[in-house]
Formats: structure tokens, sequence, C-alpha cells
């Protein structure tokens, strides 16, 4: 059955509800891969701590520090390779990437952003993939957020849409590069994340390993 959706781009859209069988799943799950490899504040290559909490499983991990931003296959707290990702991930972002046409979707890398109250994320580009052809999925869990979403300058005029929890959002092709951000959080509450969000960012980084 087609989910409602927002078209907000060209090739950009919010599948409401689009991942709400399978929400309490996902977040267990997310429970799992971070009692393996734990959320933490990475701080910039300028020094400044980047306030939502992050981990990562799949091949590839997103790490920022005082380096710069990048891809490591190894979790630069213990060493190890991030968790393995989870079946019910890649389904899910495969699902909803050819909603949005975009077929075959495998990501190799999922990011997991963790937001308290008052905890947003500035106006960025998703672009330390080598291949720009795969979408972006993102799964909103947890308290709604606010997402901006811009154009491709950091300052071109942006719009803003409400993400609830079980909410999946898709940007590829021409939008593949617009920059994009979360409010800070309102204070809110929902049984499975209590005050926080999580938010789940599958991508596919072009890397061969
Ligand atoms: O939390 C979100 O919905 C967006 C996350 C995001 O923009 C990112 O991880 O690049």
């Amino acid at each position: 059955m087609k989910k409602q959706h927002i078209q907000i781009g060209d090739e950009g859209f919010i599948f409401k509800g689009f991942a709400n069988d399978i929400a309490e799943t996902l977040v267990d799950t997310i429970k799992e891969l971070t009692a393996m490899s734990p959320l933490r504040q990475m701080t910039t290559k300028r020094g400044y701590q980047v306030k939502a909490e992050m981990t990562s499983c799949g091949h590839y991990g997103w790490v920022s520090d005082k380096q710069g931003y990048r891809y490591e296959v190894l979790d630069p707290l213990s060493q190890q390779p991030w968790p393995d990702l989870p079946e019910i991930f890649q389904s899910i972002a495969a699902s909803a990437a050819g909603q949005a046409g975009f077929d075959h979707f495998k990501p190799d890398a999922c990011l997991i952003n963790h937001y308290q109250p008052g905890v947003g994320m500035g106006l960025h580009q998703d672009k330390d993939e080598l291949d720009l052809s795969h979408p972006i999925v993102s799964i909103s869990l947890g308290v709604p957020a606010i997402f901006i979403f811009g154009g491709m300058h950091r300052n071109s005029e942006h719009n803003f849409y409400l993400l609830e929890h079980g909410d999946v959002a898709v940007w590829g092709g021409k939008d593949r590069l617009r920059y994009h951000g979360i409010k800070p959080l309102k204070l809110s509450h929902h049984p499975l994340t209590k005050q926080s969000r999580y938010n789940l960012t599958l991508r596919k980084t072009g890397y061969i390993s």
C-alpha cells in the first residue's frame, strides 16, 4: 500500500509513518547496537563539540575529530569494527529508497544520532560519500523534530517539516547535496525513547573495502 508522502524536493520525500510497523523493533535494535558501540559526542576539526550523540553500524562509520570528518572501518573508541548493519535497517531503507525512485539501494553505513531536548543539528551537506548517485535515507524515532531542508548553499531559502516517530525521509539525485539540519528538540515525551529522539541516517559511501 502506498503511504502518505510529502514532496520536499524534485527527488526528495518524507514518507509519513513508513516505519511505524517496525519502529519498536528499530528502537530495541538501536539499544543493542549502542551497547556494543556506545553513543558519544564527537568534536569538529575546529574543536567544537557536536551536540547530538552519535555512533554507527555498518561497514563504515562516520566520525569527526581534530582530523576532520570522514568514514572509518573501526570504531575509534574500541578499535573494533562497527556492529553489522542489521537486516531490518537495510530492508526498510531499501524499501523507502525504492518508493522514492531509487532502486537497489544497499547502504554500507548507518549513522545513529541521538538528540535530547534543546539539541539540534546545524545546516550541513552530506558530502563525505564518494558516490553521490545513491540517496540518503533518514528514519525518525521517538519525540518529534523539525527538519530544515534548504538548497545547495548554506544561505539558500529553506523549508521546515515535522518529522515524527516512524517517518522516513529520502533525498537523492538533484536533491542529494541540499543543506539540511534539525531544530533544537522541544521538550516532549515518547513511550519508547522518553524525552529523546533517535535518527538513523543510512548512506552508501561508495568506498571499496
Ligand atoms: O536527525 C535527522 O533527522 C537528520 C540527521 C542528519 O542530517 C545527518 O545525520 O546528517
